[in-house]
């Protein structure tokens, strides 16, 4: 379903054995080299979501090779297959591929039963390239705004496990959140307690 111009829903576009690989994949991602951790905000609160990063590190509001909020540890690597899925990703929401599509930056984000993101913009990235977002384990609700104000008008949409959202051409700088995930609705075949959202970026850096 097309959201907006550029942002794309493609419900149930993982399947459950790919599910259950990307879940063993972030368990591994998130014991190091750097630990997922809460970030920390420049006020001093740490958000709720928990993150793991592959390629570069995210702090507010930037991207670095090093994790300086966590020790200073070298990122890991970005992995060609999550690059290669990442190409798939796009083909399946835009309907053609693109062999220069080629993200260098993966944020794990992992959702508790309370966890949830406030509205925000994506914009450390000096590349405008599309983001491929993928979930798996919990639903929840998305907000998907627009590009003016954190404020109306916004879409909601109940993001499930396996669903790709893409978010390129206008949307790629929409306002953005999760409101809440709905705990105890992920297959428990993923034994997965929780909410994964895994988003492939371009950096341009
Ligand atoms: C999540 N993550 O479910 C969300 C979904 C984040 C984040 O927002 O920054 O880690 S990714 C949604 C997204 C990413 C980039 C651009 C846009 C949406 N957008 O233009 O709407 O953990
Ligand atoms: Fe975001």
């Amino acid at each position: 379903a097309v959201v907006a111009p550029g942002a794309v829903h493609v419900p149930d576009w993982l399947s459950v054995d790919r599910q259950r690989e990307l879940v063993a994949a972030c368990r591994q991602w998130a014991a190091g080299p750097v630990p997922m951790r809460h970030t920390r905000m420049p006020n001093g609160s740490t958000m709720s979501v928990q993150t793991v990063c592959l390629g570069w590190h995210w702090v507010p509001y930037r991207y670095s090779r090093t994790a300086d909020d966590v020790g200073g540890g070298q990122v890991a690597e970005f992995p060609s297959w999550l690059a290669e899925l990442g190409r798939d990703a796009v083909e399946a929401a835009y309907g053609a591929r693109d062999e220069s599509y080629e993200p260098d930056a993966a944020l794990i984000n992992f959702y508790d039963s309370s966890a949830k993101m406030g509205m925000h913009q994506d914009r450390e990235e000096k590349s405008l390239q599309p983001v491929v977002s993928l979930s798996v384990g919990d639903s929840c609700l998305f907000r998907f705004g627009n590009t003016e104000s954190r404020n109306r008008p916004w879409t909601d949409v109940r993001l499930e496990s396996g669903d790709l959202f893409v978010f390129g051409d206008e949307s790629r700088l929409a306002y953005h959140g999760v409101m809440k995930t709905y705990p105890g609705t992920a297959d428990p075949a993923l034994g997965l307690e929780g909410r994964l959202n895994i988003t492939l970026r371009v950096t341009g850096l």
